[in-house]
């Protein structure tokens, strides 16, 4: 049996570029190993006792937990140590952080959600890491401004689902590739070349309880869902919810609410990165707006960000289903 580790997986794509130096490769590592150490430390949490309240609030306003901070100093110091990036910023951080200037070299930032879904964690439910991969451009000075690109500028994007397994899902912009850790070795394997997300498939997942308080056409798509009879399937762990969508299809939604009217989920941390993802296995990914502001739908990866900590309507999934939505707006 050929068994093919992520860190062959990644040597064997850059590979394929003439003059590639590795430095990709190196990123890539520094996530794994961070994941691995996150994986350890989820799996343990309990026996830790490093679930519950940090005692602080990030910059949105909301309750850190312990083990969000511990798996974003995990990310950092990995990530750290690597000569090729030039910022980081994650979710838990008002401000990004700049490693390397100008001539000191960082081809690449790299902006991650340490911890995504992490209130789900006391109650041992699945949470998840997610990051994003731009290239950096050393002219420009500042680091929120060199981070607000389009997400059409990802050069990879993935995430890592701390579930039943630890599943590492990967793209690098030629199609989407799954790894599961096999803990007897420590090495994430891959297990499915080139996902392809169902084209389409009867099943929502949204936060139905915020229903009253949506735009008229998400109230109107989910009469039809039900006339229809879709199943509804929502964990409220992002990560979770969309690794649902691109295996078994149907559509993921956070629309806005009266609480969050611009949508809840981050453009950067969130959004983008399972954009990508969703477009490279087959899907669609969009944020339509409210009817005020237009009504329209955009490509989430077409949408410059204005601010690094930017909210988003999300809309993603099988490419018939995010129509059928579409259609009821
Ligand atoms: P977080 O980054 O603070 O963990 O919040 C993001 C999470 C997502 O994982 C999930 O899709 C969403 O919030 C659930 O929100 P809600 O509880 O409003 O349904
Ligand atoms: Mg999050």
């Amino acid at each position: 049996m050929n068994i093919t580790s992520l860190q062959s997986h990644i040597l064997q794509e850059e590979s394929r570029y003439q003059g590639a130096t590795g430095d990709f490769t190196w990123i890539l590592s520094a996530i794994s190993l961070a994941a691995k150490g996150i994986a350890a430390q989820v799996r343990r949490a309990r026996i830790e006792d490093v679930i519950g309240d940090h005692g602080g609030a990030n910059v949105h306003g909301e309750t850190q937990q312990k083990l969000d901070m511990i798996a974003n100093d995990l990310l950092m110091t990995c990530l750290g140590s690597r000569p090729t990036i030039a910022v980081v910023a994650s979710e838990e951080h008002e401000e990004p952080t700049i490693l390397r200037r100008g001539a000191e070299g960082g081809k690449y930032c790299v902006i991650f959600d340490p911890l995504d879904g992490s209130s789900n964690l006391d109650v041992s439910v699945s949470v998840g890491t997610i990051f994003s991969i731009l290239k950096n451009d050393p002219s420009i000075p500042g680091a929120v401004e060199t981070l607000c690109q389009p997400g059409t500028h990802q050069v990879a994007a993935g995430y890592i689902l701390y579930g039943s397994s630890t599943v590492f899902v990967l793209t690098t912009g030629r199609g989407v590739n799954m790894f599961v850790l096999d803990p007897s070795i420590g090495s994430f394997v891959l297990v499915k070349s080139n996902l392809r997300i169902p084209p389409a498939a009867k099943t929502y997942s949204v936060n139905e309880a915020n229903r009253r308080t949506f735009p008229e056409g998400f109230q109107r798509y989910l009469d039809w869902a039900h006339a229809e009879e879709y199943s509804s399937r929502y964990i409220g762990s992002m990560v979770a919810d969309v690794h649902r969508t691109l295996l078994k299809g149907g559509v993921f939604l956070y629309p806005p609410t009266s609480k969050n009217p611009l949508g809840k989920l981050r453009l950067m941390y969130e959004a983008n990165p399972m954009a990508m993802i969703i477009e490279q296995a087959g899907g669609a990914a969009v944020a339509p707006s409210s009817a005020e502001r237009g009504g329209s739908a955009v490509r989430i990866l077409e949408i410059t960000p204005s601010s690094i900590h930017q909210r988003t309507t999300v809309v993603l999934g099988s490419s018939a289903e995010v129509e059928n939505v579409l259609r009821h707006l």
